[in-house]
């Protein structure tokens, strides 16, 4: 590649994003708003002062890129990528830059909520088809990198958020899942309709042999399917589809005019919670079109145990059963975690607001919860929707530990311990992972050495 290339953001994708540039022959800058004190893993990329450009982003100008790969994280506000845009300069999205001439299947999963399950449970089915595959993108792997070296018959299964759809060009994305849409993200966005835009653009550059799979049950998800160019599979957990997967009978079933396929009883499931039906669906849907047949699909699908900071069981203490949904970063998503649950609950919530309105959320936290634990930048916001929704039990945390601690006095046996936050974890952590780790430490260490209250 014959560019000037300038990356933004010096994080996972960045990174990744430099060294795929390195390799293929072009001059790259690397730039970060963050001083390289901040930055991990910097110094082994292989930039000199003049391209690598920490504590400041610089002016379009300045460098004059043919192309801008951007972070994830970096919005398309900022001026050098609007810079960039009026110059008519290439930006593409660090996942645009991994697949643009990687050979192989793409199968991407986006959405708002349950990408993760989704992406990690297609990867599972993937691997049962004999084919190299990988798992990447917004699950934590930057896709530059870990695509390096697959041919055609290698299958990448990539997990994109609408942030990364946001500057795709000509990513294929051979089987696409869009499993849902709710508010998250709107700082960014700016409304639901911008949103939906972005996360659709996974479709945008389907042949008509790729497959989409839309989740009929979303008016917004379920609406696309008619304006697509590759051919459409609808899902459903809640009505059964003539055409389609979904749900008969408790159990899950693929049908074809009405002729039914059952594929596997509900009850064979480890992944709880009705919304897990929706990632489940659409991962057999993906992997039926890899070329797995319904039985192999049956077994991959009973013997996934779900993913690590969703709904994550950390154990069974004084029979409190506690669990980590760190991951629960929107409301939506927090939400469905106290509906996977009937026990009582504490809920342990709070973190960096993105945006979003809390109080339908505490509709359903005034209905499910017993104790509400808030603590972060949201908690006073939290604490007003859930007066204004009549939530009666609030209890304010002055730090995470406090807050662990606090939802553990209020727990008796029989019930659940939820930390499912509705927020993310930027204000006091790097990420919904660190986070989650360090729940599960905390009530590990309490029920190892209690701390006297
Ligand atoms: N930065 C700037 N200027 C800006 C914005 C950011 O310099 O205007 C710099 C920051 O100082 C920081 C770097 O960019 O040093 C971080 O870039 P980033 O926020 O894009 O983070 P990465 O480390 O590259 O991680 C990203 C995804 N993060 C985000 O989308 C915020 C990771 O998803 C993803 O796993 C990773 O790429 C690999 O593909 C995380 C996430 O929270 C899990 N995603 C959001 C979500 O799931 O809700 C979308």
């Amino acid at each position: 590649m014959n560019k000037r290339v300038l990356v933004i953001g010096a994080g996972l994708s960045g990174q990744a994003a430099v060294r795929k540039l390195q390799k293929l022959g072009a001059e790259v800058f690397l730039t970060d708003g963050k001083s390289l004190e901040q930055l991990e893993g910097v110094e082994r990329l292989n930039l000199d002062d003049k391209h690598l450009l920490t504590g400041f982003v610089p002016e379009y100008r300045d460098i004059n890129p043919d192309l801008l790969v951007l972070s994830p994280g970096v919005s398309p506000k900022l001026s050098l990528v609007q810079d960039a845009l009026s110059q008519k300069a290439d930006v593409w999205s660090e996942v645009e830059l991994a697949m643009f001439d990687c050979p192989a299947l793409c199968v991407g999963v986006t959405g708002t909520n349950g990408k993760t399950t989704t992406t990690s449970l297609i990867g599972e089915l993937a691997k049962r088809t004999g084919r190299p595959s990988i798992v990447a993108g917004n699950i934590g792997v930057a896709l530059s990198g870990q695509v390096e070296g697959m041919d055609e018959t290698g299958i990448v299964v990539a997990e994109l958020s609408s942030f990364q759809l946001e500057f795709i060009h000509k990513l294929r994305v051979h089987i696409a899942t869009l499993l849902n849409l709710t508010p998250d993200h709107l700082d960014r966005h700016g409304s639901i309709e911008n949103y939906l835009a972005a996360k659709a653009r996974i479709f945008e550059n389907q042949m008509e042999t790729d497959l989409a799979i839309l989740n009929w049950d979303d008016p917004y998800v379920r609406e696309l399917g008619a304006a697509l160019t590759g051919q459409v599979l609808y899902f459903s957990p809640t009505s059964f589809l003539e055409n389609g997967i979904s749900l008969h009978q408790d159990n899950i079933v693929y049908a074809q005019n009405g002729r039914i396929i059952p594929i596997i009883s509900r009850r064979k499931l480890q992944l709880r919670g009705a919304h897990n039906l929706e990632n489940v669906m659409a991962a057999a849907a993906a992997a039926k079109a890899l070329g797995l047949s319904w039985t192999e699909i049956a077994e991959g699908l009973a013997e996934f145990p779900g993913v690590e900071h969703r709904e994550e069981i950390v154990g069974t203490f004084d029979d409190i059963l506690f669990v980590n949904d760190s991951k629960g970063t929107n409301t939506d998503a927090a939400a469905k975690a106290l509906l996977a649950f009937e026990e009582p609950l504490v809920l342990i919530a709070g973190g960096k607001n993105k945006g979003l309105d809390f109080h339908d959320f505490m509709k359903i936290v005034k209905v499910r919860v017993k104790s509400l634990v808030l603590l972060g930048m949201a908690a006073d916001e939290m604490e007003q929707a859930a007066r204004d929704e009549g939530v009666e039990r609030i209890i304010r945390a002055s730090s995470f530990a406090d807050g662990v601690e606090k939802a553990i006095a209020e727990a008796r046996p029989g019930d659940v311990v939820l930390l499912s936050p509705a927020c993310t974890s930027w204000d006091m952590f790097k990420s919904y992972e660190e986070r989650g780790e360090l729940f599960k430490e905390l009530v590990r260490r309490h029920y190892r050495e209690p701390i006297e209250q």
